[in-house]
């Protein structure tokens, strides 16, 4: 854990300032190692605080020894590039994953500086099918109150 940013860290941006207090970034000041992070149970859901967003940071989940799914700087800030700027929200914000096949670790991995994240939670979401069903209640309620308006 660090804080502050220094020329191989920057901490994650929001509510227009960058974060004040401890963060987690890799690699290490040397150049090597990965974060990760075994749960001991398994979730679908995970949130992750991404700061200054780059082409070569990866979050990779696992199940056991499995890789359930991955995902790139690259694709999380797409369509805007992941250049890694330190003050955009284009490149700084709270990236929710909310059906990702069951996992019970995590691994956050980076080739050069740097991949800093905080504020991470996971959690165990409704299947997509009940929240289908949750949202279509939903719009059942809104189309009630509409004919009631009229
Ligand atoms: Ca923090
Ligand atoms: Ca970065």
């Amino acid at each position: 854990m660090v804080s502050g940013t220094t020329g191989l860290y920057a901490a994650p941006f929001g509510v227009f300032a960058p974060d004040a207090t401890n963060y987690v970034t890799v690699p290490k000041t040397d150049g090597s190692g990965s974060y990760t992070a075994t749960l001991g149970a398994n979730y679908n859901y995970f949130g992750i605080w991404w700061g200054s967003i780059d082409t070569y940071n990866t979050l990779s989940f696992y199940n056991g020894a499995d890789s359930v799914a991955s995902f790139t700087g690259s694709s999380i800030a797409d369509p805007y590039p992941a250049n890694g700027d330190q003050t955009s929200f284009d490149t700084n914000f709270y990236v929710n994953f909310l059906d990702l096949p069951s996992f019970n670790s995590f691994t956050m991995t980076s080739t050069n500086y740097a991949f800093e994240a905080d504020n991470i939670a996971v959690g165990q979401v409704p299947e997509p099918a009940t929240m289908l069903l949750l949202g279509l209640g939903l719009i059942g309620l809104a189309g009630a109150r509409r004919k009631f308006k009229k």
